[in-house]
C-alpha cells in the first residue's frame, strides 16, 4: 500500500527501534526519567525557550495550551479550518470552558493576518458576552494544503495580540515542514508566541509524542494539567528515545517530503477533473479538488485504495500527505493510480 493518507502513519526507524530497546529509564512522574529530560532539554533549547513538557499527543498538547491560556467564559479566535476547532472533538469547550470564534482568512494563504483577527476580538466586552483571551495560529496549516505562515507575519501578529492583552498558541504540529519551506530557523519562526505545540510523530517519524514548549513556569502548569489529564506515562523515556532522533535527524529528511508533494501536485494538476494549483504546495501536504471529475472523492478514494493507494477524502476534496515512508518511485504508481480512477470530465 502507497500510504499517503498522513505523515502520521510513518513507521520508527530501525534506528529508533535500537535507541527504544536500548533507553535508560526511569519513573517520569517523579521526574526521574533521564531519556525524557534530554529530549525535553533538548527541544527546549531548540525552540529557544526556559522549558519544555513532552505530550503523548499533539492535541493533548493544544488542550493543556487552551486551558493555560484562557479562563472558562472566555474565548478563543481561530482561522476557520483550523485543527483545534475542526479535529479535537470540541476539547477546548469540554475541558476549558472556552467558545471558539472562527474566522475566516482573506488573504488567500489560508493564514489568519491581524486586519481578519481584530474586528472578532472582544476586549473589555459588556458583562454579557465574552472576551477574547487567546489567539490560536496553525503553521502549516494544515487543512489549508499545509500552507506557510512567515516569521514576519507570525512576529507581526504576536506583538499586536500581546498589545491587546491576549496571549498567542501555535499549533506548530509541523513547524519544521514551514520552517524548511521557509529557509529559516524555527526559533525565529515562533519568537512572539506565548507558547508552541510541536509534533515528533508526523513527519518527524517517531511513533508517538509531541512537544509543549514556552516559559518555566507554563511549563510547570502544563505538567499538572498533563498529569490530570491522565499523560504522566512513568517509563516514557522508551518513546522518548525516537523522539530525540525525530527531533535532531528528522527536519533535514522533510526536504524529500516536500519535493515529492511538488512532483504529486504537478502530476495531478495535468489530469482532467482535478482542480489543484501546484504552486500553492510549499510542503508535505496536497489537497485538491475533484468537483468536476465524474465520480465523487469518496468514489475516487475507494477506486485508489483498489489500486494500492490510500488518501482521505472530505468534501469534494483528497488529501495526500507525503513522509518518510513515501519513496519517490510511490508518487509515479500514485499518479498512475490517479490517472486510472478519474474519468475524464
Ligand atoms: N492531524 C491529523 C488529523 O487529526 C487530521 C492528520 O492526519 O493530519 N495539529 C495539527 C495541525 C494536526 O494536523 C494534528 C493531527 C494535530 C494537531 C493533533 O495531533 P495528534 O494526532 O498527535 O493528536
Amino acid at each position: 500500500m502507497i500510504d499517503l493518507r498522513s505523515d502520521t502513519v510513518t513507521r520508527p526507524s530501525e534506528k529508533m527501534r535500537a535507541a527504544m530497546a536500548a533507553a535508560e529509564v526511569g519513573d517520569d512522574v517523579f521526574g526521574e526519567d533521564p531519556t525524557i529530560n534530554r529530549l525535553e532539554g533538548l527541544a527546549a533549547a531548540r525552540f529557544g525557550r526556559e522549558a519544555a513538557l513532552w505530550v503523548p499527543s499533539g492535541s493533548m498538547g493544544n488542550t493543556i495550551a487552551v486551558k493555560l491560556h484562557t479562563e472558562p467564559g472566555s474565548e478563543l479566535i481561530i482561522e476557520e479550518r483550523g485543527h483545534i476547532l475542526n479535529f479535537e472533538l470540541g476539547a477546548a469547550a469540554v475541558i476549558s470552558g472556552v467558545t471558539t470564534r472562527a474566522v475566516k482568512s482573506s488573504n488567500g494563504s489560508g493564514h489568519l493576518a491581524w486586519n481578519d483577527i481584530a474586528p472578532a476580538i472582544r476586549k473589555n466586552p459588556p458583562y454579557y458576552q465574552a472576551a477574547t483571551k487567546l489567539v490560536c495560529l496553525e503553521n502549516t496549516h494544515n487543512f489549508a494544503g499545509g500552507s506557510v505562515l512567515t516569521a514576519e507575519a507570525t512576529g507581526e501578529i504576536c506583538e499586536r495580540a500581546h498589545s491587546e492583552g491576549l496571549a498567542v498558541h501555535l499549533d506548530g504540529a509541523r513547524i519544521f515542514n514551514a520552517a524548511t519551506a521557509l529557509a529559516c530557523d524555527v526559533q525565529e519562526l515562533t519568537a512572539g508566541c506565548d507558547s508552541v505545540m510541536l509534533c515528533l510523530s508526523k513527519g518527524l517519524g517517531a511513533p508517538a509524542g509531541s512537544m509543549l514548549v514556552g516559559s518555566s513556569e507554563f511549563i510547570e502548569r502544563a505538567r499538572s494539567w498533563r498529569k490530570r489529564l491522565g499523560g504522566g506515562m512513568r517509563q516514557v523515556g522508551i518513546l522518548a528515545a525516537a523522539g530525540i532522533i525525530a527531533l535532531e535527524e528528522g527536519p533535514a529528511l522533510l526536504e524529500r517530503d516536500h519535493r515529492n508533494a511538488k512532483c504529486l501536485a504537478n502530476g495531478l494538476a495535468a489530469i482532467p477533473g482535478i482542480d489543484i494549483d501546484p504552486e500553492k504546495v510549499a510542503t508535505n501536504i496536497v489537497i485538491f479538488d475533484v468537483a468536476k471529475a465524474k465520480l465523487s472523492a469518496a468514489e475516487i478514494v475507494a477506486k485508489l485504495k483498489e489500486k494500492g493507494v490510500l488518501a482521505i477524502g472530505f468534501g469534494s476534496q483528497i488529501r495526500m500527505v507525503t513522509h518518510l515512508d513515501i519513496a519517490d518511485s510511490d508518487i509515479d504508481a500514485a499518479l498512475s493510480a490517479m490517472k486510472e480512477s478519474v474519468p475524464s470530465a
